[in-house]
């Protein structure tokens, strides 16, 4: 038995969420490698909507054991959040055992966040427009061996240890001035970790490794996009870990030769929040229809996601990195009123024509080669079988599957788990 995969291939916000509530009766485990909280993965049925933060997207179905493991950094305080919002709209995975976490995981402390808000403060235009969840400075302490671990919560000198990672961040705060109080913030953080003990903890390399032994299904579940990874993406204006298929590896603890699938999804168009390149950005009317249409808001922080048409050489870069054997197409939807829509399949750049990712996109901007496609010009979100895709969209599918050299295997047409079609 090998691990699936399923990951973003653009910059976040694909709907992996959607897709892995839809495939997880499928699988056996579910699990995070990377990312935190700032990560929004939306998941509708039955007319509810649900945002997760942490917790992996199978914790719908009451068969699916879901795993945050290693490679996720864990703010205590929102994980309690999120399952006691699931408790009252009456899912209850710690209770039913449905929930386990990575003794490796590390913590989100209240100054990890105030660090990444002085730090994005004093960036000026050269801000990464970070979620200010305390991402970047948790994996900083992760990298630089000097971070709190969900273990640790529970040995004898956790305060010692804590207290002296607070007086390191305290002491670098002070460098950038006055440092907010957060004393409310550290008793709820304190309760929470006591609340954290409940979860069972596990080793992740042990437990997945054990699942495939035994011939289970496990579906590794990405956070954020392909182009936001800390290596491969378009540093600095990235997140700090690898959102890659080589981040589910070290994420979890599987060897690459424990990889099966690797689904890649994507949207029919394009989108991007916080600072940093877009080569196909519309800022414009039509991108402000994208928006609209799309509801193109941050699911976590709710600020207006930038939008822009699909781009083929970022789609392949992703594909590449991620040895993607298979697409997710999602939103589609959100285009059936477009008469024309428009893939980018070049850039103009420094004065030539290029199918590829160059270094530098922060300083020189690739100007994007649109070709134009006819739009379907119909709603889609009634459909629920592929005799029912209209020629046009069966045309830009066909289109996509040629440039990209990889089937696309499921449709989305709408944000209900119902309005997803099997196309393979
Ligand atoms: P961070 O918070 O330090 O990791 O931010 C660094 C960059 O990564 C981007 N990033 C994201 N991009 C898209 N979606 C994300 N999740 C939320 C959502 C975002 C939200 O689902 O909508 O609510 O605003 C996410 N998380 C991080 C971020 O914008 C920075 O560019
Ligand atoms: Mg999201």
């Amino acid at each position: 038995m090998q691990v699936d995969v399923l990951l973003g291939l653009q910059w976040g916000d694909e709907g992996k969420g959607k897709i892995v509530d839809v495939l997880c009766p499928q699988y056996d485990l579910i699990a995070r490698f990377q990312g935190g909280p700032n990560a929004g993965h939306t998941l509708e049925f039955d007319n509810k909507k649900f945002v997760l933060n942490t917790i992996p997207s199978g914790i719908f179905n009451p068969k699916t054991l879901n795993l945050i493991g290693n490679g996720v950094v864990i703010d205590p305080i929102i994980l309690k959040r999120e399952l006691d919002n699931l408790k009252s709209a009456g899912f209850d995975p710690v209770g039913t055992g449905k929930l386990v976490l990575a003794r490796k995981a590390h913590l989100i402390l209240p100054t990890h966040q105030l660090l990444d808000a002085a730090s994005e403060s004093k960036m000026g235009a050269g801000k990464i427009g970070s979620t200010l969840k305390g991402i970047g400075p948790t994996y900083m302490d992760k990298t630089g061996r000097n971070g709190l671990r969900v273990g640790d919560t529970t040995l004898p000198d956790f305060m010692e240890r804590y207290e002296r990672l607070k007086e390191k961040h305290l002491s670098i705060l002070a460098h950038y001035g006055e440092v907010p109080d957060f004393k409310e913030r550290e008793e709820a953080f304190l309760a929470a970790i006591e609340f954290l003990k409940t979860i069972p903890h596990v080793d992740s390399e042990h437990l997945v490794n054990q699942y495939l032994k035994e011939g289970k299904k496990v579906l590794a579940e990405g956070a954020q996009g392909t182009l936001l990874d800390i290596d491969f993406g378009s540093y600095p204006f990235v997140t700090s870990s690898n959102t890659t298929t080589a981040g589910a590896c070290t994420g979890l603890g599987i060897a690459p030769n424990k990889i099966g699938e690797v689904l890649g999804i994507f949207k029919a168009y394009c989108t991007r929040v916080g600072g940093g390149p877009f080569p196909t950005e519309l800022d414009n009317e039509v991108g402000e229809q994208l928006r609209q249409l799309g509801h193109e808001f941050g699911a976590t922080t709710g600020r207006a996601r930038r939008t822009g048409w699909i781009d083929i050489p970022a789609l392949k870069y992703a594909i590449m990195l991620n040895g993607v054997t298979e697409l997710v197409m999602m939103k589609a939807d959100v285009l059936d009123t477009f008469e024309k829509i428009y893939a980018c399949t070049h850039y103009n750049y420094n004065g030539e024509v290029i199918d590829y990712m160059p270094y530098d996109i922060n300083s020189i901007k690739p100007i994007p080669v649109l070709e134009e496609i006819e739009g379907w010009n119909q709603d889609l979100t009634g459909i629920r079988s592929k005799e029912e895709i209209p020629a046009a969209l069966a045309n830009y599918i066909a289109y996509l599957e040629k440039a990209l050299e990889v089937p696309i295997k499921y449709l989305s047409v709408g944000p209900d788990r119902t309005q997803t079609i099997v196309l393979k």
